[in-house]
């Protein structure tokens, strides 16, 4: 099939040269001759034109210009089922292709012209499956300027007006679209009447691109089909009034709220009704909830007529002197502008059935909600049992700059396909309105289509034009059959417009004037659908009035009603977190200890490979030591304590997931959570086997695709939707977790103050000073410190049995220094009556560090055991020294606060120097600060000499951090102020850490060093 590839490379050239020529079709224009709207070009010559029949080309003067990558597809399609079964195709292309092949028969066949005539037609009609889109009229203000390609012009391939009412040769097929009507003879007008009608009318189809055939052959069936858009009168009027309803809705908020902003959907109104239609065909097929992510532009509209929140309460959302229900005890969070919260709602569908949807709430970050919606809908999926993933469904919608521009929609994208991350499919819907704020498309994107990106993913685009609400409802049905019957993404794309600035009050004429000129001319869908109803007889203006009167009258009822309207704050909390306490409720605390035989026989369960396993040999040492240190009780380690957390959870019941990218083995090779079989190949997990029948999923870690926005939004939103969800994030090295930067800002650390929304997500972040560069040494601890809301000037309720230190704190920030620690602090997450978010500072070396072991009597619930103290055995948010030291030692002249892996240095520098005068203490929660423990320190020591150690340099780590809140603490028991506060620790500096060891080296030599020496200390102070 050389022939075929040779000239598939040109098929890509006129790819690029299209993308050249112009970003986007609001730059390009060629208008075509309107007494003929088949040939637009003279690719061919005028002695050619004027002859009336073709000449016939020899096959070898076509092979370049001729084929392109399109025809030579289709070709090779056709060849390779000749291959299979010369029978499958008509006798013509038999002929063909044996005379190609050099095995002609010397059957009489079919006369070479007449093949060369067919073989052309039929590259003309692959050229409209291809690119029939670029000729399709999507622009509804017609500024569009699109070139359209030549491969569209009958001419290109050698014909002429003249054939236009000529029968031709197209052969029967055994493939799906028109051509498969048996309709072997075919005049060429009728063949091009019928691609124009399928190809480039107000839909524009892009599926060529999808590498399956029986894909790319259902949605032909669909597309060519002669009578895709037929509705009946019922069925229309049931747009039409959907219609009414979305236009109405926003004029009636423009006239009540003149100066809101509420970014409205005018100009782009027709995606209520195709969302509707949408959601009522995707239920027909068996969604039962749908999730939903969107930006700004007409949320309140999806929220009152899609979602069907009550349109008194978003009305009364714009009322300045709205009333609140005082529900003591409740949330009382910062709140969020109204086009940014989330909500769900029950609503009946047009086929009699209930479809749950949830809005799920976002920040202003466009995009930054996609791989939150994709992960709370896979979650969904998990606690429904929805296997094969038709019951639960994302949406998302997005604005065209946006889609285009944000690097979270290709890494949300990318996740659609992974095993562990799919939803069976997202339908996004593009809201193209041709403009991101101020800016044209030609400035805001190099694809041809905002949409482009999708392509990657093999999703179907259906571009649409805004203006034909049938074209509109028809694609919205479509890309629903698509998702539930491919169970992959689907594109809409709906050219709009946008009949006023970015929000209510912005003056598009500064930057659009030529658009907008056209614009304010320019009648409304509504105008336009009424006058085709009114047109075909089909509805009179009776009926419509009759419509326009009944919204407008519930409207202004509803507007009415709204000053009454009591906002209750419990609108915003959602179903399965019922019973869970907000930060105004005191929870109960629970002991984290586990049972002894418990946690002997789930240790056993974890550490049993299978018999005919096997594994590489240091795994197999790994999984013997974890096996001996489950018998002996002795010396576990820190992924031992990890891997009893889970399995314990799991054998609690709870649904525990880890994801991050190499999280299976660990980026440090020490969880080898999953173990390959080295002959095999095999995979064995045996977190799989804690209990009999195990759930696959019910314990699931995933290696995840190189993304952290992506994936740690996409496990924020998984751990949203049901507290019995135990997920984790973790990141190769902590410092990466900053391209995900905006989850943390927006979501993790802010989400339960603005949409009181909880979330108990994990997120593991590599962090301590190994000498390994800047690039691995920092997870920034200092950042996640300083997006903590906790006064650093009060001490709150610290009184065990009032305590709400940490349900008011926004999160937890720990840096945990031993195993059994570790384990506490994980399970704590699930055994409390409240969700709160975690960041953990994991370790590096200390995974394999001698003394950092934990004894199995740690990790029980046995009175007498090490970690067993007054309460039961618990998370040690601060670990005491581990001299014996009574409740007052006078005689220790420093006490030294750490946090994380510079204790064991300073610990064995201790013991070097035998420096027993020097205690050292681990803050092993940093946030919020433990302001009772470190005072009972304080007191234990009352001469010693006040000093914070850390490995990171000064402005980075926790210093700034603990300092004020030790000096509250020490102020209220009059131990001193700032002053009395030292420093020891790196300096300044730009970077997290020098790149070379041997400095790195000195550096730590000179902390531990400074935090002994036996002269007072003396800095900053
Ligand atoms: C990540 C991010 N950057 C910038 C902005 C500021 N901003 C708000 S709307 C907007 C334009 C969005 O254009 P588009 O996606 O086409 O949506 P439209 O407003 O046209 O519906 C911009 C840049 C933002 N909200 N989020
Ligand atoms: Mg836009």
């Amino acid at each position: 099939m050389a022939w075929f590839r040779a000239s598939y490379c040109l098929g890509w050239l006129a790819i690029r040269r299209t993308l050249t020529q112009g970003g986007s079709y609001a730059t390009r224009r060629r208008i075509l001759p309107l007494q003929n709207q088949y040939f637009h070009s003279n690719a061919i010559n005028s002695n050619e034109q004027k002859s009336p029949v073709p000449r016939a080309v020899p096959l070898s003067k076509l092979a370049d210009s001729f084929l392109d990558g399109t025809s030579s597809v289709y070709l090779e399609e056709l060849q390779r089922a000749w291959e299979a079964d010369p029978d499958s195709v008509d006798e013509s292309w038999d002929n063909f292709f044996r005379n190609f092949v050099g095995q002609a028969t010397g059957s009489p066949g079919v006369s070479g012209q007449t093949i060369q005539e067919s073989m052309r037609l039929m590259l003309l009609v692959r050229a409209y499956q291809v690119n029939g889109h670029l000729k399709a009229n999507l622009d509804p203000l017609c500024l569009e300027e699109r070139e359209i390609p030549y491969e569209l012009d009958p001419a290109f391939y050698g014909f002429t007006e003249t054939d236009l009412d000529r029968e031709f040769f197209i052969g029967v097929w055994s493939m799906s679209g028109f051509l498969s009507e048996n309709r072997p003879v075919q005049t060429l007008r009728s063949i091009l009447t019928r691609l124009e009608q399928a190809y480039c009318g107000s839909i524009g189809y892009e599926y060529m691109h999808i590498d399956e055939r029986e894909k790319c052959n259902w949605l032909r069936e669909k597309i060519e089909t002669p009578t895709p858009m037929q509705y009946t009168k019922d069925r229309r009027v049931v747009i039409l009034d959907r219609l009414i309803w979305s236009t109405q809705f926003e004029n009636f908020l423009a006239s009540k709220m003149k100066t809101a902003k509420r970014f409205g959907l005018e100009g782009g109104e027709t995606l209520i009704p195709g969302m509707k239609e949408m959601f009522d065909r995707a239920a027909d097929l068996g969604v039962e909830c749908i999730v939903v992510g969107m930006p700004h532009r007409g949320r309140l509209n999806i929220l009152g007529n899609v979602f069907r929140k009550p349109l008194r309460q978003i009305f009364s959302e714009f009322d300045k002197n709205s009333k609140f229900e005082d529900e003591t005890g409740l949330y009382t969070g910062s709140g969020d502008v109204k086009y940014h919260l989330g909500t769900s709602y029950d609503r009946p569908t047009r086929g009699g059935k209930m479809i749950h949807l949830s809005l799920v709430a976002n920040p202003s970050h466009l995009e930054a909600v996609d791989p939150v919606v994709i992960g709370k809908t896979r979650a969904k999926q998990y606690f429904s049992n929805d296997l094969d993933r038709t019951r639960n469904m994302a949406v998302l919608i997005h604005g065209d700059g946006s889609f285009a521009g944000q690097g979270v929609v290709y890494e949300t994208l990318h996740l659609s396909a992974l095993p562990n991350y799919t939803t069976g499919g997202t339908i996004h819907i593009v809201v193209n309105n041709q403009v991101a704020f101020t800016t044209d498309p030609r400035s805001g994107r190099s694809s041809q289509y905002c949409t482009d990106v999708a392509k990657a993913l093999n999703a179907p685009i259906f571009h649409v034009n805004g203006d034909d609400m049938e074209a509109v409802v028809h694609v919205c049905e479509l890309a629903a059959q698509w998702r539930q019957t491919f169970h992959s993404d689907v594109v809409v794309d709906i050219v709009c417009y946008r009949r006023f600035g970015h929000n209510e009050i912005d003056e598009p004429f500064f930057t659009q004037p030529k658009m907008y000129k056209v614009i304010r001319k320019h009648p409304s869908s509504l105008e336009i659908y009424k006058k085709k109803l009114l047109e075909s007889g089909e509805v009179t203006e009776e009926d419509i009035d009759r419509i326009h009167k009944k919204v407008d009258s519930i409207l202004n009822e509803e507007f009415l009603n709204s000053k009454e309207y009591v906002q209750q704050r419990r609108d915003w909390l959602s179903t399965n977190w019922e019973g869970f306490k907000s930060p105004e409720q005191l929870s109960r605390i629970r002991n984290t200890g586990v049972n002894q035989d418990i946690l002997k026989k789930v240790g056993r369960a974890i550490t049993v490979l299978p018999e005919d396993f096997e594994p590489h040999r240091a795994v197999k040492k790994v999984y013997e030591d974890r096996a001996r240190m489950i018998e002996t009780g002795e010396d576990l380690d820190w992924a031992m304590g990890e891997a009893l957390a889970f399995a314990t959870l799991l054998v609690e019941g709870y649904h525990v997931r880890l994801s991050g990218q190499d999280v299976e083995r660990g980026t440090f090779s020490h969880r080898h959570a999953i173990i390959h079989d080295q002959k095999t190949g095999n995979q064995y997990c045996p977190l799989d086997h804690v209990m009999e029948n195990q759930n696959e999923e019910m314990f699931t870690v995933s290696n995840s695709s190189l993304s952290e926005f992506g994936v740690l939004g996409f496990e924020l939103g998984y751990s949203m939707e049901n507290p019995d969800a135990f997920v984790l994030w973790e990141g190769q090295f902590g410092d990466f977790s900053n391209g995900a930067q905006v989850v943390f800002d927006q979501f993790l650390s802010s989400g339960e103050s603005k949409w009181l929304r909880q979330t108990g997500l994990i997120v593991l972040l590599p962090h301590g000073y190994d000498g390994q560069g800047p690039e691995h040494s920092s997870a920034r601890l200092e950042r996640f410190l300083q997006m903590s809301d906790e006064n650093p000037y009060e001490i709150p309720e610290m009184d065990p049995t009032h305590r709400k230190q940490i349900q008011k704190c926004n999160w937890q920030v720990v840096n945990t220094t031993t195993p059994a620690n570790y384990f506490h602090v994980l399970r704590r997450q699930i055994h409390r009556e409240f969700r709160k978010p975690l960041i953990v500072m994991s370790p590096k070396n200390l995974l394999r560090y001698k003394f950092c072991k934990s004894n199995l009597s740690e990790f029980d619930d046995v009175q007498g055991h090490q970690g067993f103290n007054k309460q039961g055995t618990r998370f040690k948010r601060l670990i005491k020294d581990k001299n014996d030291h009574s409740d007052l030692e006078k005689g220790i002249r420093r006490l030294v606060l750490c946090s994380g892996k510079i204790y064991y240095e300073l610990d064995e520098e201790r013991q070097r120097l035998n420096a027993n005068d020097v205690a050292i203490c681990r803050v092993e929660q940093l946030c919020p600060f433990p302001y009772d423990l470190i005072q009972r320190e304080l007191k234990r020591y009352p001469n010693a000499e006040i000093v914070w150690c850390q490995e990171e340099p000064m402005n980075m780590g926790a210093y700034t951090h603990i300092a004020p809140r030790l000096c509250t603490a020490m102020m209220e028991l009059g131990r001193g102020s700032v002053e009395d506060i030292k420093y020891v620790g790196r300096g300044p500096s730009a970077a997290t850490a020098t790149g070379f060891l041997k400095i790195h080296q000195n550096e730590q030599a000179k902390i531990l060093n400074l935090a002994m020496q036996p002269e007072p200390i003396k800095y900053p102070y």
